[in-house]
């Protein structure tokens, strides 16, 4: 109706991803009200947003990941819908059920969904009954029982990994290679999991030794359908954070691809999942295993969009306002090859964060590169949340054309006043390993430890 106000989308964010669904609110005539704490106010990407709220201080607990602040920012900007980005609150289901309470819509799958995907137990029962294949492990959380575990670890198989159930991502895991350190590992893990996450549920998985990270980009309307969207590989990581990414993940068959990807769209059909998500898998001897599923949007989402020409956030807040998936799976289509360079303000020795004032900042550009930044000249970094400042996205025709893409792009950027990771990223863009393709998750921290040793 002519003349009839937009609707109103509230970013629960800050930085590169609160500016890129901006840009999509832009696409799809949404009205975008920024939300920002102290340490952020008069950022630069606010000026991109209809409006900006100040939701309290700095510190995180305070601010971005403070309920009542937002679902307050959310009336008095009168939002229908709450976009809660990734990190902070995204896969938050408590705070998914205050929204949906609010009378809002959240930009992502039921809470309900979130907690089971949350349940790292959980999530495997129901991608096993999907038809979805998992690492070899125990079908529950662990019995009290000592001897009872001893008995699952035998029959696995050593080594084996104990895992938080309310984990995730890296936090709360250990190997254990024989059985004379299965006792206490298991008793660690499990102060380790009630002290992290308040769930002292383990479980226990087949421990392989060099994997690969490959998951599969997933999105599910609320009409009961659901796209695969292709692959990446995210292989190159340093304690669990991911450095560089890549579409489609080099090496593997796309047959074997299409099947694990249709099983993963299959499954969100099942369990009645509506929004993007990530099936995560290591990938190790021809074959996937999932492991955990990821209910938000992604930080390498770019690689995905680059090959696909899908804008996968506009097509994310679409479906969660009850639209439907514009395309057919046959419809979608990959082309060429596409890689991210996480650029984070850091030390490139110790991997401290580096704070501060950005000096002078140039970001490359031409054809097939995308930046997505929210940084300018003057930008204050500051110390209170994640080092990352932007990333650089290049697609080309191949991998070779990315890759060469991407040290171009690479040389061209220019960062002062912060120091930054952007040197690293060209040592590793003509690493001859790298360059390769399929190195494994081990591959960069190995990689940095040699380096070390050479260089001292
Ligand atoms: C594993 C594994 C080997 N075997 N599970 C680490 C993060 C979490 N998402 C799962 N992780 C792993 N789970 C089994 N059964 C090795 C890792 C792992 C890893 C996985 C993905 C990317 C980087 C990694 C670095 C170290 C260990």
């Amino acid at each position: 109706m002519a003349g009839e106000a937009p609707d109103t989308l509230l970013i629960a964010n800050r930085g590169e991803i609160a500016l890129r669904i901006v840009r999509a609110c832009r696409r799809l005539g949404l009205r975008a009200v920024c939300t920002y704490s102290e340490a952020d106010r008069g950022a630069a990407w606010l000026d991109a947003a209809d409006d900006a709220i100040c939701i309290g201080p700095a510190a995180a607990a305070k601010s971005y990941l403070n309920f009542a602040a937002l679902l307050a920012a959310a009336e008095a900007c009168g939002a229908s819908m709450i976009h809660p980005g990734y990190g902070f609150l995204s896969e938050n289901a408590d705070f998914a059920e205050a929204v949906a309470a609010a009378g809002l819509t959240l930009i992502g799958p039921s809470a309900a969904v979130m907690r089971t995907m949350g349940d790292k137990v959980a999530a495997k029962r129901a991608m096993i009954a999907a038809g979805v294949p998992c690492v070899p492990g125990s079908e529950d959380v662990l019995p009290d029982d000592r001897g009872a575990v001893a008995r699952i670890a035998a029959d696995i198989g050593y080594p084996v990994i104990l895992k938080a159930a309310g984990g995730g991502g890296g936090r709360g895991m250990r190997v254990v290679r024989q059985q004379s350190e299965l006792a206490d590992a298991f008793l660690v893990t499990r102060q380790e999991a009630q002290r992290f996450f308040g769930n002292p549920g383990i479980y226990m998985e087949k421990f392989l030794e060099k994997p690969r990270h490959v998951e599969i980009q997933v999105i599910a309307d609320a009409h009961g359908a659901a796209l695969w969207l292709g692959d990446r590989d995210c292989s190159l990581q340093r304690r669990h954070q991911k450095l560089i990414e890549e579409a489609p993940a080099p090496g593997i068959a796309r047959s074997l691809i299409s099947e694990i990807g249709a099983r993963c769209a299959a499954s969100c059909r099942e369990i009645g999942y509506v929004g993007v998500g990530t099936f995560e898998f290591l990938f190790q001897d021809g074959r996937f295993y999932f492991i955990e599923m990821n209910t938000r949007i992604q930080v390498e989402h770019p690689v995905t969009e680059m090959v696909t020409g899908l804008d996968i956030v506009a097509m994310q807040i679409d479906v969660a306002r009850g639209g439907q998936l514009p395309l057919r799976q046959d419809q979608v289509r990959t082309e060429g090859h596409s890689v991210e360079c996480r650029i984070n303000a850091e030390d490139p020795r110790t991997f401290a964060p580096s704070p501060g004032l950005v000096t002078r900042f140039h970001v490359p550009g031409g054809p097939g590169v995308r930046v997505d930044t929210h940084v300018v000249v003057g930008s204050d970094i500051p110390a209170h949340y994640d080092s990352m400042i932007g990333k650089v996205i290049v697609h080309g025709a191949d991998r070779a054309e990315a890759l060469s893409r991407a040290r171009a792009a690479l040389a061209e950027l220019t960062v002062e006043g912060v120091s930054t990771n952007a040197a690293l990223h060209r040592e590793l863009l003509s690493d001859a390993a790298f360059d390769a393709g399929s190195v494994t998750v081990h591959y960069l921290e190995n990689w940095l430890a040699e380096r070390e040793r050479r260089h001292g």
